[in-house]
């Protein structure tokens, strides 16, 4: 069943934000877009400040024909719906992955937590409401949209935030597993390509590494032709030879970005998917780190990394290295994603560069580099590494690693 976004927007009244009155807020569905039927749709959005509190409730009813469950995703707009620039990280109720549809919805944002002390006469609430029923298997939608990339928490001076624009993408659910790395590489050995490792892993269920990042782009235009879709990767501009043996240095213009065959994930298509949804937070579930939570190393001295148990991950810390994990032995962020953060580094499209430093959309990174940037930490690797924002690329895209995997992702239509 296709899958449209559906946005609705609700204003808020001519008056201060943020009082502890009751405010009589108007509330009044402004537009909405793209009603189709059988697609999900947000109707009688009404928000409310919580009287005596710095709470906002926001109703609305969901109709999603087909669907058991919804991602709805809430925007904010402190200037009449111009940008969307209010983080809400600290939401509650009827949001995110999973919301059942059906009518009076609620959901819960406490601005006093995200935005306090502070108030607009131009406050805008949008929400979107994606039922993600034409994931292909094995992947799920992120929503499109401006998200904040980066943090300077901690003194991070690595990834300077700035608002970026991603457009709607599929995003596999796990790291790139043995099994279902093994039929792709065989069928393109059969079928022209030269990928130059097979890949180890500890079972079938594990992540697939000790390939280079050319081995994974090459394995993704296998997957795509052997799927009968159409390839991201070409070693020509004018994009027609594609992309099956070497170690080429492609460049973004070798790239069929709106092909709807398999490829990396761009450095901020991986970041905003490793968000889940939150805005702020040092990690794709929140602020702090555990084992509870992912598969790394634990070491004292990390403030956002007070996990009872240290060193490796004692449930994986079985026979010899790499103590990878099976995928998804730990609970999913916002968008059900798996190991965003520990067990396998994730190779990205980019090259590493200094960032933008203003908003803007993808810039798929600089022309040319060093290194590719590697994302998300690993099983040998500290929480620090496994930070959404954190950038990494110590080794070549020529290098393996048993610390170095993959996930895919696809252009939504
Ligand atoms: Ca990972």
């Amino acid at each position: 069943m296709p899958t449209i976004h559906f946005q609705t927007d609700a204003a808020m009244p001519q008056r201060p934000f943020f009082s502890h009155r009751l405010l009589a807020w108007a509330g009044a569905l402004l537009w909405s877009i793209g009603t189709v039927s059988a697609e999900p749709t947000i109707a009688n959005l009404v928000p409310t400040q919580r009287a005596g509190t710095k709470l906002v409730d926001v109703t609305y009813d969901l109709a999603a024909p087909g669907a058991s469950a919804v991602l709805i995703t809430l925007q904010i707009s402190s200037n009449g719906g111009a940008t969307f620039d209010v983080p809400p990280a600290s939401l509650s109720g009827h949001v995110g992955a999973g919301v059942p549809p059906g009518p009076g919805r609620l959901l819960t944002w406490n601005a006093g937590a995200d935005w306090n002390q502070q108030f607009s006469t131009q406050v805008r609430f949008r929400l979107t409401a994606d039922d993600g029923l034409t994931a292909p298997p094995g992947f799920v939608l992120i929503p499109g949209g401006d998200f904040q990339m980066g943090d300077a928490l901690d003194s991070l001076t690595i990834a300077p935030v700035r608002m970026v624009n991603v457009a709607a993408f599929y995003a596999q659910v796990t790291e790139t597993t043995k099994a279902q790395w093994d039929p792709v590489y065989a069928w393109g050995t059969g079928n022209g390509y030269v990928i130059d490792n097979p890949g180890n892993a500890k079972a079938a269920n594990h992540p697939v590494q000790n390939i280079t990042w050319y081995d994974m782009v090459k394995w993704c235009n296998a997957r795509s032709e052997m799927e009968g879709l159409v390839p991201c990767y070409y070693t020509d501009t004018a994009q027609t030879q594609i992309h099956r043996t070497g170690q080429v240095n492609l460049t973004n213009a070798m790239v069929k970005w709106a092909a709807n065959g398999y490829r990396l994930p761009t450095e901020a298509e991986w970041e905003k998917a490793a968000r889940g949804g939150l805005t702020g937070q040092r990690f794709p579930w929140g602020e702090f780190s555990t084992h509870t939570w992912a598969n790394y190393y634990s070491v004292v001295g990390y403030p956002y990394d007070p996990s009872p148990t240290r060193g490796f991950h004692p449930n994986f810390q079985t026979g010899g290295f790499p103590y990878t994990s099976p995928v998804g032995s730990f609970p999913p962020n916002g968008y059900g994603l798996v190991d965003m953060c520990g067990n396998v580094f994730e190779w990205c499209w980019d090259w590493l560069g200094a960032y933008p430093t203003t908003p803007g959309p993808d810039t798929r990174g600089p022309a040319t580099g060093t290194g590719r940037v590697l994302r998300g930490g690993g099983w040998d690797h500290g929480s620090s590494f496994g930070r959404c924002p954190f950038r990494n690329n110590q080794i070549g895209p020529e290098s393996r690693d048993w610390i170095i995997g993959f996930r895919t992702v696809r252009t939504a239509p």
